[in-house]
């Protein structure tokens, strides 16, 4: 089943959807008995639209992963070369520790629709379609997400001490439109997908499935858990696996489709 947030409150979709009241959203996600409770407001009644879609965080923080699949690994040590970054890229993808950083706070998110935003003190960007594992407080994983991680690849090939700023900004992460909410991972088949468009003419799409991820989730929950607490839970981006040539730049204006198989479509436009 589908979770989402709206501006009047969260629905749940199944077959039909249903609106759930009186619920935070906060309190929601952390319920022991999520699945019960929703498959439980899921009765004559409570039908309703499906508007207003938010994107489908409260409180929590949102963290990613970075270098979990190879064209992430290739794409970092050639922006970095120069500056003598590169090796720190493969050292990672091999390490038994995964890159983890953080990404963003709630009021940083852009939901569905919502225009996403390139810093103005840099040239080279991109958007980063990533599955993003929505996670209680005890560090169980609820459901999964799309996530964009908007980077700014300038910044972070300069030097890799740069990330912080190359990463997080205000509207440098959307993410959206539901919570699977499903207590199984999705199959290594899953495909992850992204066109972006300028001029409503496509100029880049490109593909990866969930078998090209190095890590698994759990292994990158487990990490990120580490003396760490997530009162409210949070989520976790899992890293790129789709990079567009060196020579693309996002504009103001362009649109970033990005789609996961189980999930749905996360469309946002560049401000
Ligand atoms: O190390 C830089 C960031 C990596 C990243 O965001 C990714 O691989 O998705
Ligand atoms: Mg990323």
């Amino acid at each position: 089943m589908k979770l989402y947030r709206t501006t009047k409150g969260p629905i749940v979709e199944s077959n039909q959807r249903y609106y759930l009241v009186g619920s935070d959203w906060d309190v929601l996600i952390n319920r022991v008995d999520l699945l019960d409770y929703l498959t439980s407001q899921m009765a004559p009644g409570n039908e309703t639209e499906l508007e207003g879609t938010l994107a489908p965080i409260g409180s929590q923080e949102v963290w990613a992963a970075g270098v979990t699949y190879y064209r992430s690994r290739t794409a970092r040590m050639e922006e970095s070369q120069q500056a003598g970054g590169g090796n720190f890229y493969d050292r990672v993808y091999n390490a038994e520790r995964p890159e983890l950083f953080f990404k963003s706070s709630a009021h940083r998110v852009a939901g569905p629709g919502v225009k996403v935003h390139i810093r103005k003190d840099s040239k080279w960007n991109v958007p980063e379609p990533e599955l993003t594992l929505a996670i209680n407080s005890k560090g169980a994983i609820i459901g999964y997400t799309i996530g964009n991680d908007m980077s700014s690849r300038d910044i972070e090939g300069e030097n890799p001490l740069y990330l912080p700023q190359a990463k997080v900004y205000d509207r440098s992460c959307a993410l959206g439109p539901c919570i699977l909410i499903d207590s199984e991972l999705p199959a290594s088949s899953t495909e992850i997908r992204m066109r972006l468009e300028r001029n409503e003419e496509e100029v880049f799409q490109g593909s990866t499935t969930l078998a090209q991820l190095k890590r698994s989730p759990s292994q990158l929950v487990e990490f990120l858990f580490r003396d760490n607490s997530f009162p409210l839970g949070c989520f976790l981006l899992t890293g790129t696996g789709i990079v567009p040539p060196d020579d693309f730049t996002l504009q103001s204006g362009d649109r970033i489709e990005i789609s996961i198989d189980g999930i749905g479509m996360l469309a946002n436009v560049v401000d």
